[in-house]
């Protein structure tokens, strides 16, 4: 196993139960698979050692991790490399509690290098589709544009994947948020709708509330991803609270990238008193320093949240996911059953 962080909950004290609902599977590329996908490919790091890139895991914001991220991604190729990726997320994923994932992947940053789109979609499926039987967790892939790219490019993207449609359940959007509102991609999520996808945007991570207004009243989405700036605006929160709108907060990314000056200070706990539908997830895990529970507990020991609230936490990430009425109530119910965090602390 790779020597990350974040250390697997004991076997003793199975984690809650939960969704993972932001998760990009280009973000949990481990160095360990890095440099063992780099060996299978030929292809040079320009890092000597693991421990070495581990030590370039230090950003300042939001563009210095995207510079490393996309870097990293040269040593995925093949539809192995796609598959084995998600294979290892998945097995860590399991032991985290996660019995639901909904997956982010960012097919332009794979086809501008050369990648085909059927090869990224078909490995990342060949370990989605086994998911359920050898990990007992359901699965759905959401396909991101990268919003510093152009909307032609966007809208490439989409026409490409038409082939792939039966396999992706939403669209969104991310990279460099700042100088790209969702306002430039209102033609492409039109089309995703009129397909029957569901829709999810980056909105108020680093972006101005400015940018959540649009990706819900442009964009038309369902969920917006991080939004933790939205409590800048009260008539955006009242607006997210009125229409039940989840936002998907990475604790763990907003601290490393310097969304937010430190764990005790996150506006998680605001956020909950405000009565907004708001989940707790690992973004880009292998860079962050965690994966789900490792959030879960992060949250809990730096801002004391309690039993109910780690609870509430859980029961949201199935209420604001993509899951069919029958699942999502199973789901429910484990939470509601389950026992063995109270005496976690
Ligand atoms: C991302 Cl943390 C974050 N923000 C925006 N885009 C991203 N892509 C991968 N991680
Ligand atoms: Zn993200």
């Amino acid at each position: 196993m790779p020597s990350s962080s974040s250390s697997a909950p004991s076997a003793a004290r199975p984690p809650l139960p939960k969704a993972e609902l932001h998760l990009h599977i280009e973000g949990t590329l481990e160095p360990e698979l890095a440099f063992a996908l780099a060996a299978r490919n030929g292809v040079t790091l320009p890092y000597a050692t693991e421990d070495e890139l581990r030590r370039a895991y230090s950003f300042s914001d939001l563009q210095s991790f995207l510079d490393l991220y996309y870097a990293l991604m040269a040593v995925l190729r093949t539809e192995d490399d796609f598959a084995d990726l998600a294979h290892a997320y998945l097995a860590r994923a399991k032991e985290q509690g996660v019995r639901h994932a909904e997956i982010f992947f960012d097919p332009q940053a794979h086809t501008a290098r050369g990648v085909p789109l059927g090869t990224v979609i078909g490995g990342l499926s060949r370990a989605l589709d086994a998911a359920q039987e050898t990990y007992g967790i359901t699965t759905r892939l959401i396909m991101c544009f990268l919003r510093d790219e152009s909307a032609a490019s966007a809208l490439e993207t989409f026409e490409a994947a038409r082939p792939y449609l039966d396999r992706i359940t939403a669209v969104g959007l991310d990279s460099a948020e700042v100088g790209h509102p969702p306002s430039k991609f209102r033609e492409v999520y039109a089309l995703a709708r009129e397909a029957g996808l569901k829709c999810v945007a980056h909105a108020g991570e680093e972006g101005p509330p400015a940018y959540v207004w649009e990706a819900l009243d442009v964009l038309g989405v369902d969920r917006i991803d991080h939004g933790v700036r939205a409590l800048e605006d009260e008539r955006l929160v009242a607006r997210l609270v009125a229409d039940r709108i989840p936002l998907t907060v990475c604790p763990l990314s907003n601290v490393r990238l310097r969304v937010i000056d430190d764990l005790a200070a996150h506006p998680l706990p605001a956020m909950l008193d405000a009565g907004l539908l708001v989940t707790v997830n690992s973004d880009d895990p292998a860079y962050f320093g965690g994966y789900a529970h490792d959030n879960f507990t992060a949250v809990r020991d730096a801002l004391g949240l309690d039993d109910a609230a780690l609870r509430t936490l859980a029961r949201n990430s199935f209420e604001a996911s993509f899951l069919d009425e029958a699942t999502r109530a199973a789901y429910l119910a484990e939470v509601d059953a389950y026992q063995g965090e109270a005496d976690a602390h």
